[in-house]
């Protein structure tokens, strides 16, 4: 769905972030789950210092912030659900299925997001720190022990369970930046090529590119 200025959603986003960021801001998730079921939406770009108002948006001053009416969100995964709750494009009908699914969402962000953020901020973030070098070692080998287990989880199947769901699209999300998915076995780099390959997040992603028009501030 293209963006649209009048829709009654809002998701905020930056409209400016450095190379190394672009197609990894987190608002690209709530766009890929609103581009799946095909929903039109309004961004809100945050440029520079964030206006005190905004921490009582987001309480610590990120992105991405949901709107829709009366309901008012911050986390992806938080967003990603209640998105993904309005009808079975992202949840199965099955009660199992959908817990199964809600499941993965919750390992991508716990299981996964946790080893993998504790390894980019050692190597890259802190790199010019003494500590660095052990802590990123460390980060690194329990991030690779994570995605080994992903891995033979997999095995052959397309997705995590027996169709896409929001787990599938927050896990994908999670682990397809590249100091990520370098340390993942080839099955699982496959499995975020099937993810990425979808027409609506091909969609979500372009959207937040064509937004990062503005100068830096
Ligand atoms: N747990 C939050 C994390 C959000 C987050 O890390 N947002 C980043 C962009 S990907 C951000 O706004 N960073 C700027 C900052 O922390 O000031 C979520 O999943 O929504």
């Amino acid at each position: 769905m293209p963006i649209d200025p009048k829709s009654p959603i809002e998701v905020t986003a930056f409209g400016w972030v450095p190379d190394f960021a672009r197609g990894q801001v987190r608002d690209l998730r709530v766009r890929w789950a609103l581009e799946e079921l095909g929903m039109a939406y309004r961004t809100r770009l945050l440029m520079g210092a964030r206006p005190a108002s905004y921490y009582r948006e987001q309480p610590w001053g990120q992105v991405p912030v949901f709107k829709e009416g009366p309901v008012e969100l911050f986390e992806c995964g938080a967003i990603a659900l209640h998105i993904a709750e309005k009808d079975e494009t992202l949840l199965p009908a099955s009660e199992v299925g959908r817990k199964r699914a809600i499941a993965w969402l919750f390992a991508a962000l716990n299981s996964i997001d946790g080893p993998a953020m504790a390894y980019v901020s050692a190597a890259f973030f802190h790199a010019d720190q003494s500590w660095s070098a052990g802590a990123s070692a460390a980060f690194g080998e329990q991030l690779a022990q994570r995605l080994a287990r992903l891995g033979d989880w997999l095995g052959d199947k397309e997705w995590l369970e027996d169709r896409f769901t929001v787990g599938d699209l927050m896990m994908v999300a999670t682990i397809r930046g590249p100091a990520i998915l370098e340390r993942a076995p080839d099955n699982v780099v496959a499995y975020v090529q099937r993810g990425e390959a979808r027409p609506a997040f091909q969609r979500a992603l372009a959207a937040q590119l064509a937004d990062f028009a503005s100068e830096p501030t």
